[in-house]
């Protein structure tokens, strides 16, 4: 955060300039936490709402991982409360005593930054910076923060300054009026003009449509580098999941490769492809993308459209689950709306559940979690990423999804219907080319439930 009184376009020394909200507008993702030498002495409350009716080991659970999440970037942690909330305030969130309370605390600590586990609005963010002389962020912008952090290619770089600049729109006022009094305005002085939010709101959406752009770019290259011709024909299963499930333990497992997987919250943020071979020489093509939370800002869904294509596109998805944390039920709820968020309808994209990390449970708790899987109408595996316990046994169940849920079919293309063609190969597995003449070829293909409306639209006429 820049406190000087720099307006729109004022260059800083470091080449960055600085933006409404008196935030940085470099080339980077977006900081809200002040880059600096020392770590931002840093203060998390976890508030729990009363009548969100959370079990005590949810509620044990959640304050954990926003523990890890706080941790997961570089900041001096001096404390962590659990905050008791009757009703929520919309002026403030908390009570006016509770408030009073954090300011005493605060003080006391010398910290200079609070993050709130829970969504404010930007008047509450505003009152409680107020309230406790401290900087205020809630948990979506610290999520932004750690994507910001760990962003490392272009098209990361890009998506996450898209999620930052879009939660920012949406505080253009509330940042102004920080910034005023960030700069020890005495009131009277008055808030920035109408017009200059209006120049700035106007400045911010150029980015926001350039970035857009690029992003487009990028994607339609990425697009075009992810069907080589020789991966064209293989159906595409992706792994998804709540961060550190395991995704890519288990993309490593399957694949061979050896692509970051560690015990940190989204080490994984772009997607990578790789070909494997299943039991029976079929092949697929397999991705490992980013992980989900619980409250994952739509910003960031929103601006990873681009890298979880790969998702969106798949025929089928392997939905990993780490059943050795305690609340995994509710974090493949939130899994499942995500997926459902970003279009996916089970009954088109089939879904395999992996229930992995079975090395770390207990004897009792694994014959529990295979009776759950006999009884549950989802399809489930049991594995282990880590021991390679159950990868054969998941191997073979995608074999067989893929399989079941695809038909065989045989479609003549006359020959001036070139594109025809390509789609075939684009969007089916194709088995045999054969009786070509001078006019056409018949194709021998395998098509996937979700191709198969856009398959009959083309070919219903051609069908033998
Ligand atoms: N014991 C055990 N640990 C596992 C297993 N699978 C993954 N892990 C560990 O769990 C942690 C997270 O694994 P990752 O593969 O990075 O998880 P991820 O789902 O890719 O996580 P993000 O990319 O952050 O979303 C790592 O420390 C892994 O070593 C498993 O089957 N057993
Ligand atoms: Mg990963």
């Amino acid at each position: 955060m820049s406190t000087k009184g720099s307006r729109g376009n004022d260059k800083n020394p470091d080449g960055t300039s600085t933006v409404p909200g008196g935030v940085e507008f470099s080339r980077g993702p977006r900081a809200f936490i002040e880059r600096k030498r020392t770590a931002t002495r840093t203060f998390l409350i976890s508030p729990e709402v009363k009548s969100d009716n959370v079990s005590p080991a949810a509620a044990r659970a959640r304050f954990e991982e926003f523990s890890s999440l706080a941790r997961s970037i570089r900041l001096e942690i001096l404390g962590h409360e659990k905050v008791a909330v009757r009703t929520m305030k919309p002026a403030s969130f908390f009570g006016s005593g509770q408030v009073e309370q954090m300011a005493r605390t605060f003080a006391l600590k010398n910290v200079e930054l609070a993050l709130i586990d829970t969504a404010l609005t930007p008047v509450q963010q505003r009152n409680l910076e107020n309230g406790t002389g401290v900087k205020i962020l809630d948990r979506t912008a610290l999520i932004l923060e750690i994507f910001g952090e760990r962003a490392a290619t272009r098209e990361g770089v890009l998506q996450v300054e898209l999620a930052h600049l879009n939660y920012q729109r949406s505080r253009l006022v509330r940042s102004w009026t920080h910034l005023e009094r960030q700069r020890g305005g005495f009131g009277f002085l008055g808030g920035p003009g109408e017009t200059q939010i209006e120049a700035d709101r106007r400045q911010l959406r150029e980015r926001i449509s350039t970035l857009e752009k690029r992003i487009e770019k990028i994607r339609k290259t990425r697009a075009m580098q992810r069907k080589p011709r020789d991966m064209v024909p293989f159906p595409m299963v992706a792994l998804v999941g709540y961060t550190n499930a395991g995704k890519s333990s288990l993309f490593n497992r399957l694949t061979g490769s050896g692509v970051t997987a560690r015990d940190q919250l989204f080490a994984t943020l772009d997607t990578t492809v790789r070909k494997v071979d299943l039991p029976h020489k079929k092949r697929i093509i397999l991705s490992d993308t980013v992980g989900f939370i619980a409250d994952l800002p739509t910003e960031l869904i929103a601006a990873f459209r681009a890298t979880l294509e790969e998702v969106t596109l798949a025929d089928v998805i392997l939905h990993v689950r780490d059943v050795s944390n305690a609340n995994h039920e509710t974090q493949a709820r939130e899994v499942m709306g995500v997926l459902k968020g970003l279009g996916i309808n089970p009954d088109i994209t089939p879904i395999i559940e992996v229930w992995n990390k079975i090395d770390l449970v207990g004897e009792g708790e694994l014959e529990h979690l295979h009776d759950r899987s006999e009884t549950s109408p989802s399809d489930n595996v049991l594995v282990s990423a880590a021991t390679g316990q159950g990868i054969k046994e998941l191997l073979a169940k995608i074999e067989e999804t893929l399989a079941e849920g695809s038909r065989i079919l045989q479609v003549i293309v006359p020959h001036e219907n070139g594109q025809d063609a390509s789609w075939l190969y684009n969007f089916c597995e194709v088995l045999e080319q054969k009786d070509p003449d001078d006019e056409k070829t018949t194709y021998s293909v395998r098509v996937s439930p979700r191709h198969m409306d856009g398959f009959l639209k083309k070919f219903a006429g051609n069908i033998i």
